[in-house]
């Protein structure tokens, strides 16, 4: 979509007439609203009358304010103020001995990157030239996944540890009642702060120094800071510290320019390197590496893992691999220097961190703020944030999700296909991404394990089948043939079948026989089973307690039905503490003289829905009931589902034509029946067509 040139719209012309529309000169393509419905008129909302009130209806002018009162997104908490460009690496010295990360195999082969330097304490509006650290973040789109290499033009840090991060910005951001000054360091608070943490004093001796005022983006070094790791084909590890060079050389300002370019132009940075870029002139840094073992690192006086220390130049020289060169101007600043997401856990096969307490912050961090910066788990999507490689997982949908991904499988493992494989992308043991193990500090390792006792999955399983009563291992078989019956895969039928004759291969019998399959052999579990006594607290009804608390009970009532009889069982019920629910064929009832309204019309009100039930009928209204499916129903699924049945003696035709085979719990509508009523009656299950 193309915006109009102003200059060619007269909107002159369009005042007299109340909103006439001009055909307007332009590239051709017709404006439309967000939806694609072409616009007439640009210039005037929809009136009541050339002079009324503007009206609802007017959804072009609606969507066009909604849409710019939502432009903003928040600004980053640091580095809010930046400016970024498009480029290359290309890799000059392949270092295949150190690293498997795909970018540093080969010479000559070059990768897109995006690079965005940033002040770090002023908003996003801020002056380019404060005394202040600048951000010196890249984004390798490399063939194995992207890799953020997010420094500073310092190679160390205020702080040791993330959980100081809060702290730091907080002191160094606009102080919190005044709201000024804006992107200093130079007032109480950061230097209550410095002065009360000794951690910070190395890099305020950088930050006092002629680095904060750098002469330009183009000629500032760039360091990841941290210790990171390289580790090759064989897993093989050795820490490294990155390092840019600026091809101009490092140039800095001095304070009394600084502030005075601040005031004459506060895009001083932001616009030379733009206009470096759109002359041709494209800045470029070697990338370089300091490379060492755990011996060097024990063997100095810091600790590499400190981000207050650097690795003096002297000790580990650099050894230079690549080239970045930025050679593209963003097209939409919005799109691609704001909405760019760095991301310090962004790396490669052949890259991985170290321990550093900082850097392990970050990892967190980073992620976390995209969330609330461009409000959705789906901003790797956005064009600057994808990967330049494929990108296959099964993570789905949140907001603005703008993949359609088809097919069932959005799980792993799976085995939709009819060859019982996979479907979908599968893990890569040998190239994915491996952490390396590293030594912890207990002697431990990094690991991506789970303990060997872990693997038993079978002795617990067995335990619960043997602590259930008769009927609740029916049901569990019942289960179990109703879902299996459901599956259409028959490989993922005998899989499951071979998994529960480890757990007990009387429970396999059985499920087998209903589903008409023979009984497949045991899967191989990692791990022996162990035995162990069945345990009778994993019973539901080895424990239960009759009572009718909290339970429900239905009375069947129709024309004729003793009012008396029904008052005397509803409060007997009820002194037990169960409810109590009138039902009848009709809303109102006749019950003698008087006419009832009754809780639950019969067809609405099924017997499921209570834990007993009990017929207050006459003999008539019994033998017409018979005639009623709900009726019967109501009566057979109380039945089945092993509820009590209390009833008068003449309402028994209902009972019968129900097909009820009287048992302890059939009971009159005496003491016998409130018993019956606080519990199911199991023993009839088994008689039953219910289970599998
Ligand atoms: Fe950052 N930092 N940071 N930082 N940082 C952010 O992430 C954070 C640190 C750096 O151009 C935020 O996307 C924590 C060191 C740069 O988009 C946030 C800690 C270094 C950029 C964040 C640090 C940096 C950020 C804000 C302490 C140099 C701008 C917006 C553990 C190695 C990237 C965002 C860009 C941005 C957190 C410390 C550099 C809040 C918690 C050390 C260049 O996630």
């Amino acid at each position: 979509m193309t915006s109009k040139n102003p200059e060619n719209i007269n909107t002159q012309g369009t005042t007299g007439d109340g909103g006439e529309l001009h055909q307007l000169a332009g590239s051709g393509e017709q404006l439309t609203t967000n939806h694609g419905t072409p616009v007439s008129d640009d210039q005037n909302s929809l009136r009541a009358g050339r002079r009324g009130p503007t009206l609802l209806e007017d959804f072009v002018v609606r969507e066009k304010i909604f849409h710019f009162d939502h432009e903003r997104i928040p600004e980053r908490i640091v580095h809010a103020r930046g400016s970024g460009a498009h480029g290359y690496f290309e890799c000059t010295d392949p270092i295949p001995e150190l690293t498997r990360a795909s970018l540093f195999q080969e010479k000559g082969h070059r990768v897109p990157v995006f690079a965005r330097f940033s002040t770090v304490a002023g908003g996003a509006g801020s002056a380019d030239t404060p005394r202040d650290v600048r951000g010196f973040a890249v984004k390798f789109y490399t063939q194995e996944g992207n890799w953020d290499l997010v420094g500073n033009n310092i190679p160390v840090f205020f702080i040791q540890d993330a959980i100081k991060f809060p702290d730091l910005i907080h002191a160094v951001k606009m102080e919190a009642d005044r709201g000024f000054p804006q992107a200093a360091t130079a007032h109480d608070t950061f230097w209550d702060f410095a002065s009360l943490v000794p951690e910070t004093t190395h890099m305020l001796m950088w930050a006092m120094s002629d680095r904060t005022l750098p002469r330009s983006l183009r000629m500032m070094d760039g360091f990841g800071i941290h210790t990171f790791r390289l580790v090759d084909a064989n897993g093989g590890s050795r820490f490294v510290k990155f390092h840019w060079r600026p091809t101009l050389g490092v140039q800095s300002t001095l304070w009394d320019e600084a502030v005075k370019i601040a005031g004459a132009d506060s895009d001083f940075h932001r616009r030379d390197l733009h206009d470096a870029i759109a002359g041709g002139h494209f800045p470029s840094w070697d990338l370089s590496i300091q490379v060492f073992d755990d011996e060097f690192a024990a063997s100095q006086p810091y600790d590499v893992l400190d981000s207050t220390k650097l690795i003096p130049e002297e000790q580990i020289p650099l050894r230079v691999i690549g080239r970045m060169v930025l050679d593209r101007n963003p097209a939409n600043f919005f799109a691609e220097t704001e909405q760019v997401a760095f991301l310090p856990s962004n790396v490669v096969a052949g890259i991985d961190f170290s321990d550093d307490p900082l850097l392990q912050g970050r990892l967190f961090s980073y992620l976390d703020t995209q969330h609330s910066r461009l409000g959705s788990v789906n901003f790797h999507q956005l064009p600057i944030n994808q990967a330049k490689c494929p990108v296959a997982n099964f993570q789905r949908d949140g907001h603005m999700q703008t993949t359609v991904p088809t097919g069932r499988a959005n799980y792993e493992p799976n085995s939709l296909d009819e060859t019982g494989e996979d479907v979908g992308p599968r893990e890569n043991p040998e190239g994915g991404f491996r952490t390396h193990s590293g030594a912890l500090s207990d002697g431990s390792s990094k690991v991506r394990e789970r303990a060997d006792r872990f693997a038993d999955h079978y002795s617990q399983a067995t335990m619960f089948w043997h602590s259930q009563t008769p009927n609740e291992q029916a049901h569990v078989v019942s289960a179990f043939v109703f879902e299996l019956s459901k599956v259409t895969a028959s490989h993922i039928r005998l899989r499951m079948l071979s998994n529960l004759v480890d757990v007990a291969p009387d429970l396999a019998a059985h499920v087998a026989a209903q589903l008409g399959l023979s009984v497949p052999g045991a899967s191989t579990p990692a791990c022996p089973a162990t035995k162990m006594a069945p345990s009778r607290a994993l019973s539901i009804q080895a424990n239960a307690t009759p009572t009718l608390q909290g339970r429900k009970v239905a009375i069947l009532m129709a024309e004729g039905s003793s009012k008396a009889k029904a008052d005397e069982l509803t409060s007997a019920l009820e002194a037990a503490g169960a409810g109590v629910v009138l039902v009848a064929p009709t809303v109102n009832v006749k019950l003698g003289r008087t006419t009832v309204a009754v809780d639950g019309q019969l067809a609405g009100t099924p017997s499921f829905l209570f834990d007993a039930v009990a017929l207050i009928l006459t003999q008539e209204a019994a033998q017409s009931l018979t005639a009623n499916p709900a009726a019967v129903q109501f009566v057979r699924d109380a039945y089945n589902h092993l509820k009590a049945i209390g009833s008068t003696t003449d309402s028994r035709a209902l009972i019968e034509a129900a097909g009820v085979d009287p048992d302890d719990a059939v009971t009159g509508l005496d003491e016998a029946f409130v018993t019956a009523a606080s519990t199911r009656f199991f023993q009839r299950e088994p008689a039953l067509p219910t289970l599998a």
